[in-house]
């Protein structure tokens, strides 16, 4: 009789081959099983754990969400298999097993989007194939192996099971796609995704690759990374001449589109085709309906270029969750004129591929021509994280009214809640009023301080800077404005001998209201507070 611990690792196997071969054959379906688990989850939990989690884990908290399940599994079967009352690789049991974990994993598909009876049937066999193989194999071999697995030539039946089982499953997975799959309208779709909807390895980019580095003539002494999230950059130069608003540390006019920051609840982004694609708009409180397409969006005569600054809700003071874009679009209520709302539509609801969706109330869309249903960022497509071919813009609310991957833009009746509504953020969602500091540089006996400010809808009428704590305010010098949604860059600079300073900074809008000192969490309506900093330079 073999050992608990025989029977856990041969239980352990069967289940990390059943990870390769959900993996495997994750591509023939474009849906993978864990990442559907690990999308449950995430929106199973409350707003403010999937906002901790990307709060400390940044962009690895997903990925890290599915190793953990991975783990969770392997352990989970190690455990069953190790159990003296669930010891399935016995010869009457290995059928019902394997029988079980066929329909189990078919299932898994199933819930995860796969519907064609056809390729249910094809992926959960290949899926379970390693597992199966591997089971049928050791089976065989059952009384040696499971008697004694220290032995190392009675090791090899295992090895020989894996390695089969392995084998055998590509072998089927490239005859099938080489065949079956040719020609399939559901695989073709995930087969040949034009390549702006490939989805950009997450952590290529850094949110300092946006921010200006050293050039020749303002030559770095020294360089380091100051605050909670790394968010000022202090330098020292050898340069003499004024100080622009782009020495090192600055964040660019302009965010480079590979580092725009990317929040969104998906583990697995939708995949959308522009051939494809369309938008339908309509509704209850809407007297007709229709259907755009891509095309009719980059014609559309009332296209237009915005430089707009995104914002997270769950960006705290001086974070790096916020983004300057040159987004191209249309006007959202001039696609709503033409299906004639009928009397009083109360919301327009945007929903998205990924089953996310948002609302604002049509008085707000028919008064607001900058809510923009955009189709390009920075002179090219909306790249594959942002929300391709179209999503939605909200200038001057946070980034969550911005609907990524548009399926449908509704007319209704009734008040909608939104997505993260439904998970006690603020619905409203208004920019607050933000300064923060990004970067201090001394040349010589002078110290620039510098960054970015925003007042949302209100222009920025000052932004004000102090160095020792907030005793004494001076203004800070501001850059040209670059369009109505954009922040602005800042800079002061001061004669200053070495040592300390204390930071803060402020800004003010044009109707005199003053940035609130007091300060909030991100939960539930955005940070709020002032951004202030000690640095020895
Ligand atoms: N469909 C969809 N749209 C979405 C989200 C999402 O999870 N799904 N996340 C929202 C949030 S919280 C933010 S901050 C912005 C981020 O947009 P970006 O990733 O293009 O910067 O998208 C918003 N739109
Ligand atoms: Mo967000």
């Amino acid at each position: 009789m073999a050992t608990p611990a025989t029977r856990g690792l041969v239980a352990g196997i069967g289940a990390t081959l059943w990870l390769v071969g959900v993996t495997v054959t994750a591509p023939l379906t474009g849906v993978h099983p864990l990442f559907v688990t690990a999308q449950v989850l995430i929106e199973a939990s409350p707003g403010w754990l999937a906002a901790t989690a990307i709060e400390i884990f940044g962009q690895l908290a997903q990925p890290l969400l599915v190793g953990s399940i991975s783990v969770g599994v392997v352990a989970a079967s190690v455990a069953l298999g190790a159990c003296p009352r669930v010891y399935v690789y016995s010869r009457d049991h290995i059928e019902i097993f394997i029988g079980t974990l066929l329909l189990g994993t078919a299932a898994a598909f199933f819930t995860a989007g796969v519907i064609d009876p056809l390729m249910l049937a094809v992926t959960a066999t290949l899926a379970v194939a390693p597992t199966a193989l591997f089971g049928l194999l050791i089976e065989k071999d059952r009384e040696d192996l499971l008697g004694d697995m220290t032995d190392s030539y009675r090791r090899r039946p295992v090895l020989k099971g894996i390695a089969v089982a392995l084998a055998g499953t590509f072998a089927i997975r490239t005859t099938v796609r080489a065949t079956i799959l040719r020609g399939s309208d559901g695989a073709k779709e995930t087969r040949d995704l034009p390549p702006m909807t490939e989805k950009r390895k997450r952590g290529t980019t850094t949110p300092t690759a946006a921010l200006h580095t050293a050039t020749s003539t303002d030559k770095i002494i020294q360089k380091e990374k100051r605050g909670e999230e790394g968010q000022v950059i202090v330098t020292e130069s050898e340069a003499r001449g004024t100080f622009g608003f782009d020495y090192a540390g600055m964040p660019a006019l302009i965010t480079p589109t590979d580092a725009h920051y990317v929040i969104d609840k998906n583990v697995a982004n939708p995949k959308t085709n522009l051939e494809s694609w369309t938008l339908s708009v309509g509704g209850s409180a809407a007297s007709g309906g229709y259907e755009l397409e891509f095309d009719d969006l980059v014609g559309h005569p009332e296209s237009v270029e915005r430089p707009i600054t995104m914002v997270c809700i769950s960006n705290s003071v001086g974070g790096r969750l916020l983004a300057t874009g040159r987004w191209r679009g249309i006007p959202l209520r001039s696609l709503i004129d033409r299906v004639a709302p009928t009397d009083e539509p109360m919301d327009v609801i945007t929903r998205s591929l990924d089953g996310y969706s948002e609302a604002l109330p049509w008085e707000y869309v028919r008064e607001h021509s900058e809510v923009m249903l955009a189709y390009g960022l920075n002179g090219a497509r909306v790249p594959s994280e942002h929300g391709p071919p179209a999503r939605l813009l909200v200038p001057g609310r946070y980034g969550m009214k911005s609907t990524k991957w548009l399926e449908s833009v509704e007319l209704s009746s009734t008040d909608h809640t939104s997505y993260w509504g439904a998970r006690d953020w603020d619905e409203e969602a208004v920019i607050n009023m933000f300064s923060y500091v990004r970067a201090v540089q001394r040349r010589d006996h002078r110290v620039a301080a510098g960054g970015v400010a925003f007042a949302g809808l209100n222009d920025v009428q000052s932004v004000e800077v102090s160095l020792d704590g907030g005793e004494t305010w001076r203004k800070a010098k501001l850059e040209e404005p670059i369009g109505e949604y954009a922040r602005r860059r800042w800079r002061s600079v001061v004669e200053r001998s070495p040592g300390e300073i204390d930071v803060v900074t402020r800004v003010i809008d044009t109707t005199g209201t003053v940035q609130t000192s007091k300060e909030s969490p991100p939960h539930p309506s955005g940070s709020t507070g002032w951004h202030r900093i000690t640095i020895d330079i």
